[in-house]
């Protein structure tokens, strides 16, 4: 299987999580979203990051990847089969891709993917809006969510994942979810990226 897209990007990151919670092997391209690269282009139809070309089979979307995967190599489960535990999963992730994401993202794109690759200034009021006022209430709500290591059911879903994987990137930036605020929250992205899918899929920055 070929992974496209660079692992800075927290969507690669569910991608790589999966594939070695799962003991699957991969490729990994490490590009950039819009690259001209053919076969990426083939795969991913808004030229967005993650897409992914399995034996032909040619897949765009972190969510629908995890879902092809969870089919095709079912073990170890990232999906739940308990209805409240699927719903929450699914609810997870979609928060995680669409709620979250816009606003963890805020200081790396600020300070990092901006002065270093971009060679445009840093918004500090923007880094600041976004952890003093949009950050906040959804850390709020995480908090009151968390009763244990996973956020659906009793084992390691994709939930955990599409939840941590923006948080690396919140790291990356110099930022910290305050453990004094919200212990629970500090202590279970402190302890879902310590996981060795993590520590794998945050090495591939590097690639
Ligand atoms: N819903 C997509 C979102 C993917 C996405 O937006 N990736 C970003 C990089 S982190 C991207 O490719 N951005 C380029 C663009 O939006 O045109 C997924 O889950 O894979």
């Amino acid at each position: 299987m070929i992974v496209y897209g660079t692992g800075y990007s927290p969507y690669v990151r569910k991608v790589l999580v999966s594939l070695v919670e799962k003991g699957v092997t991969y490729e990994h391209k490490p590009l950039m979203f819009h690259d001209p690269d053919q076969g990426f282009q083939a795969c991913s139809p808004l030229g967005k990051i993650p897409a992914i070309e399995d034996d032909g089979f040619q897949l765009a979307d972190s969510s629908a990847i995890l879902w092809y995967l969870e089919r095709k190599h079912p073990s170890p489960a990232l999906v739940p089969t308990d209805p409240k535990a699927l719903g929450r999963a699914v609810w997870f992730d979609k928060f995680g891709d669409t709620e979250l994401f816009g606003k963890l993202i805020v200081p790396f794109v600020e300070r990092v993917l901006k002065p270093n690759m971009k060679k445009q200034p840093t918004d500090e009021a923007a880094v600041t809006k976004a952890l003093d006022t949009d950050l906040p209430p959804l850390f709020d709500y995480l908090e009151g969510e968390i009763s244990g290591p996973y956020l659906a059911g009793d084992a390691f879903s994709i939930a955990d994942i599409s939840i941590a994987t923006g948080f690396y990137n919140f790291h990356l930036a110099q930022a910290r979810v305050d453990s004094s605020r919200w212990p629970k929250l500090a202590a279970y992205v402190e302890a879902t990226l310590a996981r060795p899918s993590f520590q794998v899929a945050m090495e591939a920055r590097k690639g």
